[in-house]
């Protein structure tokens, strides 16, 4: 499946580049699309446009940037973007009904992180009640689907070397191979 993930790209943002990882490991095609101030918009809208992922995951961590990801969710859609859009991250993931509430073209939260949630969602984008940790529409109402397992070994997760940008020096990976 195409995914899109979008969200700041300041340095290096290691909470996409996690996921950017798991979903590659899944065999998913995947682009990271950088967000950094609502002047973008227009640019992450025509890339979306252009390249038609299914899923688009935004990473919603800054509180001071929720609206400028609200109004990128609602550009997407005015430009005729069909796929399912899910945000993550602290902000979303503390205001999950309320952003479903206020934002129509975001159709979920992921709670927490987005590792495996991304995958799963990614699996059954079409059947979201099978999909934990997760606030969505259902019917009129808005449900949170309960929370997901926890990892219990990082280790087990796959490696994100591969996925960092040449020269950034990711000092904050945490799949570290010294099980320290
Ligand atoms: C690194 C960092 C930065 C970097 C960002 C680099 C980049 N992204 O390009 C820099 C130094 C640039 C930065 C700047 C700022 N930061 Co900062 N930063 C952090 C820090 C220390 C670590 C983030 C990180 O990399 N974590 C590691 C990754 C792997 O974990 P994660 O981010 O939690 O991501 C996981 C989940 O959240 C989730 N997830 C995240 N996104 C998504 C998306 C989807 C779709 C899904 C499913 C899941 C998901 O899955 C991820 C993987 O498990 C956090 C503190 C923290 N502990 O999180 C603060 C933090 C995010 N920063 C914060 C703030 C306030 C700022 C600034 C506004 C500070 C300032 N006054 O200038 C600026 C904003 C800059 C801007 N213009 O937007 C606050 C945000 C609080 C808030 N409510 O807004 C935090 C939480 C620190 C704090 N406690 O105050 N920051």
């Amino acid at each position: 499946m195409k995914i899109a993930l979008v969200g700041a790209e300041l340095e290096e943002n290691l909470a996409i580049r996690y996921m950017h990882a798991s979903l590659f490991q899944a065999g998913h095609d995947v682009q990271i699309i950088p967000f950094n101030d609502v002047q973008q918009v227009p640019q992450v809208v025509q890339h979306v446009a252009q390249w038609q992922p299914a899923l688009v995951g935004m990473s919603m961590v800054f509180t001071a940037r929720a609206k400028e990801f609200i109004r990128l969710a609602t550009a997407m859609r005015q430009a005729g973007f069909m796929g399912h859009i899910t945000a993550g991250g602290h902000f979303a993931t503390l205001h999950a009904e309320l952003l479903l509430r206020d934002a129509p073209a975001i159709d979920s939260v992921l709670h927490g992180e987005g590792e495996e949630a991304m995958v799963d969602l990614a699996e059954h984008v079409h059947e979201l009640q099978q999909v934990q940790g997760m606030t969505c529409r259902r019917g009129q109402g808005i449900v949170f689907t309960g929370p997901r397992v926890a990892v219990q070994n990082l280790d087990d997760r796959g490696g994100v070397e591969g996925h960092l940008k040449p020269g950034v020096c990711a000092d904050g990976n945490r799949h570290a191979k010294q099980g320290c």
